[in-house]
């Protein structure tokens, strides 16, 4: 029991700044009331999840959402906060020269500026001390002929090339792949494979990012993440969860049991050691729920869901298999994941002397109301802002 408590202790799960500003769907973005305004507001709404949690102690940023002047103090203020700038997401999505793609645009002009964002993302690593650049092209094309496939893979492979050369001491990158969405026909980074293939070729700064909302319904994401772990290929997670494509809703909400599965694979493949390096961050949108809340909920899951993994009995699993005991695998299997954890978090928050139940602990706080009252006048920010 030490143990688990210990290793659930070390767990850092990281959370999205943009997952503090209003978003929503292509129909209709929502305003929220307290929505923070700017970068520095983003973080002080985060920082309140890693006090009532006590393990989310970085921030993910978006590159130009969280675009400030002086990087560095950006970093000084989320540390005053008492939290961290994880990492730095890149963004060659939002722009009109980006219609039929980024750095695989048929356009040597175009790729040229895409790669440069991506450089200057690592330009912010260095300002902000932050280890990892995360990289996600929406290029991908709509029609069959539209565009070469294989070209655009040179292309993508040329411009991750001078990336990778790019990265300073201590820094990677992590591919992130998605089966389809803005791209309809072929998206050129799909899946893990091409994903893991372009990684392999890099070199050990380039690993892959398992978004959890990216895949074809049904696929097992689990098996993804044993496999790239095996490789040493597993350098993170986009945790959200989704009923239909990438629908970006609370991790652990629509699915529980495949967070339990895919949490079981990472503790059974090591990955709760900080030293493999992989990121456990969240990629949500709150479109229709408070924000800081959902976050402190998500959290809260991803927590449950390695607390289950934890308690997997692995010597009686191991037996079970050994004797090709299915049914008795099964039910070990399925043991760990129908005991309620809540007890023993609940525990381990009062042993770290926080409040027990954080999402009540949050509602009581009044920072809510807080900056309802405080944030007036001026723009809130926006997904696609
Ligand atoms: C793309 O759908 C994605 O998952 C990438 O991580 C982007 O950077 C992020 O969403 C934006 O929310
Ligand atoms: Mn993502």
């Amino acid at each position: 029991m030490t143990d688990i408590k210990a290793v659930l202790r070390a767990q850092h799960i990281e959370t999205p700044s943009w997952a503090y500003g209003n978003s929503g769907t292509r129909f209709k973005v929502f305003a929220q009331r307290g929505v923070p305004r700017d970068p520095y507001e983003k973080l002080a709404d985060a920082a309140q999840v890693h006090a009532f949690t006590g393990v989310a102690p970085t921030v993910a940023l978006h590159i130009p959402w969280d675009k400030v002047d002086d990087y560095a103090d950006l970093a000084r203020h989320a540390r005053e906060l008492g939290v961290g700038i994880g990492a730095i997401n890149s963004n060659v999505f939002q722009d009109d020269d980006y219609m039929l793609g980024s750095v695989t645009h048929p356009s040597a002009r175009v790729r040229r500026k895409a790669t440069d964002h991506l450089l200057e993302c690592v330009d912010i690593m260095d300002a902000t001390g932050s280890d990892t650049l995360k990289l996600w092209f929406s290029d991908g094309i709509n029609y069959p002929g539209q565009d070469d496939l294989r070209a655009r893979q040179d292309r993508l492979a040329e411009a991750l090339a001078e990336v990778y050369d790019r990265l300073g001491e201590g820094q990677r990158f992590l591919l992130e792949y998605k089966l389809f969405e803005p791209a309809f026909y072929a998206t050129d980074v799909p899946d893990w494979g091409t994903a893991y293939a372009h990684c392999v070729k890099l070199g050990p700064k380039a690993q892959v990012v398992v978004d959890t909302g990216h895949h074809a319904p049904g696929t097992n994401i689990e098996f993804i993440v044993a496999f790239l772990l095996r490789e040493g290929k597993l350098g993170g997670f986009d945790f959200n969860s989704r009923f239909y494509a990438d629908d970006d809703l609370m991790v652990g909400a629509a699915d529980p049991f495949q967070l339990f599965r895919i949490m079981y694979e990472v503790v059974r493949g090591g990955g709760l050691d900080p030293a493999t390096g992989v990121a456990f961050m969240l990629d949500q949108c709150h479109n229709i729920e408070p924000k800081i809340p959902g976050q402190i909920r998500s959290v809260m899951n991803v927590q449950e869901a390695t607390a289950k993994a934890l308690l997997v009995d692995r010597e009686a699993l191991a037996a079970a298999q050994a004797e090709g005991d299915v049914l008795g695998a099964n039910g070990v299997f399925m043991d760990a994941y129908n005991t309620d954890v809540r007890p023993l978090l609940a525990e381990l928050r009062e042993e770290s002397g926080l409040a027990s139940d954080p999402m009540a602990a949050y509602a009581k706080s009044g920072y809510f109301e807080k900056i309802v009252a405080d944030r007036v006048g001026g723009a809130q920010a926006g997904w696609g802002a």
